[in-house]
């Protein structure tokens, strides 16, 4: 997919709107359009990747998961705990060709293994 079509792109342009939040140079984290938990935040590079397997720079990497406690605190999860996890191609059910790290907490979870 080109970043020019991408949802998450636009969402990043601020061409659609989001609840912001986290942002800095390099990530911008927004609350899922249809959570499925209390707490339910999407962390995504500024930058557009089509999924983690998309020879991601592990700078870019690296900012994304450096985001994911900073979102936590944010939310109010880091000490209850909370759950990470991107879903990657077809398989794994990803929906948005744009990389991007679900946060999801606020209420106990049954085990995230498949
Ligand atoms: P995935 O299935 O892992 O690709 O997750 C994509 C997530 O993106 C899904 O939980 C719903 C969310 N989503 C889709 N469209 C929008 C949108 O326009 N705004 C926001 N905030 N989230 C969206």
């Amino acid at each position: 997919m080109s970043a020019q079509d991408c949802l998450f792109c636009k969402i990043v342009a601020g061409d659609i709107p989001c609840t912001k939040v986290y942002e800095d140079e390099w990530v911008l984290a927004f609350d899922d359009i249809a959570p499925h938990m209390p707490v339910h935040t999407l962390v995504v590079p500024k930058a557009h990747y089509d999924s983690i397997a998309d020879d991601v720079p592990a700078e870019v990497l690296a900012r994304v998961f450096a985001a994911v406690p900073e979102v936590a605190r944010i939310k109010g999860v880091n000490a209850s705990g909370f759950r990470t996890l991107a879903n990657t191609g077809q398989d794994a059910c990803q929906t948005v060709g744009h990389l991007h790290v679900h946060v999801l907490g606020g209420a106990p979870m049954n085990s995230g293994n498949p």
